[in-house]
Parts: C-alpha cells; sequence; structure tokens
C-alpha cells in the first residue's frame, strides 16, 4: 500500500501521478474502515479525498498552510502527514482528534470545530507572515509561513464570519488562495440565496444568459451586427472562460478559477499549480459529491455526515451508536427539531444545542 509508506507529504510527491488515484481508494478504505469502528465524520471526509492529495502534492506543507474549515474532513489530510500508524486512536481519549489541532501536528495549522473561520485564520497567518517579513524579526521558535490556503465547504461559506473573511481578504489584497468546496450539501442540503447562486453558476445559467442576451445585442448593430455575432459565436470556447460564473467573488476582489472537477486528481494539480504563485487573492471552486466512494453514503450523505460505529459491508448503524432508528422518543423528537434548522435560525440554535447534549450522551461525532 502506498498509505504505509507516506510519512510526510514529501514521501506523497515522489508518487507517479497516476498512481494517485489508488492512493485515493486506499485512503477512502482507511477512513471508511476506521470510521466504522471509532464513529466520526465520514460523509464530508469521502468528499475531499483527492482534493488533499492534490493540496499536498502541490503545496509544502508545513511551511504551506492550509487552514481546513471546521475541520471535520481533515482524515486525508492527518493520514498523508505522518498519522497513518496512529489513525486507529481516532477520537479516542489520547488519540487524534477527529479535528485539525495544532499541538497534534505541524501540518495543522489552525484549531477548529467552529465553522466559517478559515477564511479569517488565513489571513491572519497571512498576515502574521507579512510582519514578521517587514521588520526582520528572527529567533522565531517557528518556520515563517510561506502560501496559506483557506479549503471551506459551501455549507460553511453561508456564515456571516466567512463574509468577514472574504470582504477582509478582497482589501489586503494578499496572496491567499481559497479553497470552495462545493458538494451542495451543509450537514443536511444547503438552502438560501449563496447556495442558489452556487447552484446556478453550476448549471452554467449565468452563461447561458450571457450568451443570449450577447448574441442578440450583436445581432442589433446596424450592417455588422450578423458577422460579429458569428465571430463571437466561433470564439465561444474562449469567452466561456471569461464570462462564466464567479461574478461575485470577481466583486470582492478574488481572481475566480472553475467550477472544476473535484474528484479529476490531474485536474486539481494542473490548476493549484497554475495560481500557486499568483500575489493576488485566488478562489478556486471545485466541486465535490459528499460521501464519494461508499455507496451508502453517497446515497444518503446526510445520515452520513456524523456517525457512530457501523457495519462498513451494510452500512447498518451498531446498535447503541445512537444514530437514526436506534434512539428514544426524545432523540426522535430532537431530530426533527434538527430538520428545522434549514429555514429558522431560532429553530437551528435550539436543535444545534439540544443535538450537541444528545451527541454527548449517545458518543455521535457531532455536528
Ligand atoms: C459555528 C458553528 N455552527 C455550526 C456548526 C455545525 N456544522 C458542522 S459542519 C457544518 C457545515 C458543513 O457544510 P460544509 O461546510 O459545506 O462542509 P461539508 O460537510 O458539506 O463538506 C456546520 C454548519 C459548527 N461546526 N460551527
Amino acid at each position: 500500500m502506498f498509505i504505509e509508506k507516506i510519512k510526510s507529504p514529501q514521501d506523497l510527491k515522489s508518487l507517479k501521478t497516476e498512481d494517485l488515484n489508488v492512493l485515493a481508494e486506499e485512503l477512502r478504505n482507511v477512513i471508511i474502515e476506521r470510521v466504522s469502528i471509532n464513529g466520526g465524520h465520514l460523509a464530508s471526509n469521502l468528499g475531499v479525498v483527492e482534493l488533499t492529495i492534490a493540496l499536498h502534492y502541490v503545496f509544502n506543507s508545513p511551511e504551506d498552510k492550509i487552514v481546513w474549515d471546521v475541520g471535520h474532513q481533515s482524515y486525508s489530510h492527518k493520514l498523508l502527514t505522518g498519522r497513518f500508524h496512529i489513525f486507529h486512536t481516532l477520537r479516542k481519549y489520547k488519540g487524534l482528534s477527529g479535528f485539525p489541532k495544532i499541538s497534534e501536528s505541524p501540518h495543522d495549522a489552525f484549531g477548529t470545530g467552529h465553522s466559517s473561520t478559515s477564511i479569517s485564520a488565513a489571513i491572519g497567518i497571512l498576515e502574521a507572515r507579512d510582519i514578521i517579513k517587514k521588520f526582520q524579526i528572527s529567533n522565531l521558535r517557528f518556520q515563517i509561513p510561506n502560501k496559506v490556503i483557506a479549503v471551506i465547504g459551501d455549507g460553511a461559506l453561508t456564515s456571516g464570519l466567512a463574509f468577514e473573511g472574504l470582504n477582509h481578504a478582497g482589501h489586503l489584497k494578499k496572496d491567499l488562495i481559497v479553497i470552495l468546496n462545493d458538494n451542495e450539501m451543509s450537514i443536511s442540503p444547503n438552502v438560501g440565496a449563496l447556495s442558489n447562486y452556487l447552484n446556478k453558476v453550476l448549471t452554467g445559467t449565468f452563461y447561458k444568459k450571457f450568451k443570449k442576451e450577447t448574441k442578440a445585442f450583436l445581432e442589433g448593430i446596424p450592417k455588422i451586427g450578423e458577422t460579429v455575432a458569428k465571430i463571437a459565436q466561433k470564439a465561444e470556447g474562449s469567452m466561456k472562460g471569461f464570462f462564466l460564473p464567479g461574478g461575485l467573488f470577481e466583486d470582492l476582489g478574488f481572481n475566480y478559477l472553475g467550477p472544476i472537477d473535484g474528484h479529476d486528481i490531474p485536474l486539481l494539480i494542473e490548476t493549484l499549480n497554475s495560481i500557486k504563485d499568483a500575489n493576488e487573492p485566488t478562489l478556486i471552486h471545485v466541486v465535490t459529491k459528499k460521501g464519494k466512494g461508499y455507496k451508502f453514503s453517497e446515497e444518503d450523505p446526510c445520515i452520513y455526515h456524523g456517525v457512530g460505529p457501523f457495519e462498513a459491508d451494510t452500512g447498518i448503524q451498531k446498535e447503541g451508536s445512537g444514530v437514526k432508528g436506534q434512539g428514544s422518543k426524545a432523540e426522535e423528537n430532537l431530530e426533527n427539531l434538527s430538520v428545522v434548522h434549514c429555514i429558522s435560525p431560532l429553530a437551528y440554535h435550539e436543535a444545534s444545542v439540544s443535538m450537541i447534549s444528545v451527541c454527548g450522551v449517545i458518543g455521535n461525532a457531532g455536528t
């Protein structure tokens, strides 16, 4: 197995690109096996396997800082940064944390659990880097950071704190890299205006509308209009890149790339290589499938977001794992209440507080 030999991301870089898909399969198997025994976050982790490989293949952690938002998708990151041999201790007493933890590894750039903090945290690291350089501060007990990458899901991006970060980044114009991991899911399906916007981007609505309107406009120009429209149509391929999505992020001061297939490792590597030395804020819109590669979590990523122990072959949750179908009436009520969080912030708050208590009692993976 490749994964057994990877003691640090440097070892990963010695693999051929054609071996990386095999590595992705290995990572998925290790994650499914371990979560089925220890419980934990499953669907979010399975969705970012290829993205994590590509990030560590292109960047140089720990000098380059990867900041995982929420942190519930960092299992592949842990496995590729020298923690494979202790991965069996995941979420156990004195074992590996289920989230990035600064004291656990130099590769964990920021401790998380709270959602939507990654962009602001990444800006903080960049600011510190530039102050150290500007004032030539020496005798540091740590390496000066180089590039900083925030990886944030479309669910976490809907929070106000994430927008503060985008706003700040667009103002500072530093070389921040934001990876938007868009799987159209929060814990449950994502809702809201931003979600609608991203959905339009994915379905190409913007481009189609632009194309229709531009064609009509060009054709309306007397005499030369039709010819110009024909030329424009021929140039469609290249125009697509200019006029497709991302307007919202461009307006906030980001250079926008995407949407790209988040399971295509060569494409991810090529895209990351193309922007890694950019000196302006860049956002790459990556599209992934939550729960990817495991039948049960692909079919129901919501149930497999955070799970207690289960049978890996059948996906059936084990007795007392505290998830759907096992619980008391109170738990059922809380579960019903949690469904409401999509529409009512107050109900969401109440549901979160209640669910946190339930998670504590039943040993579930958490929210
Ligand atoms: C402040 C705060 N609110 C709510 C949560 C609960 N929570 C856990 S993951 C998550 C969002 C998950 O969606 P996304 O960021 O798209 O990641 P995905 O799981 O889809 O990969 C939320 C809201 C949290 N961790 N912190």
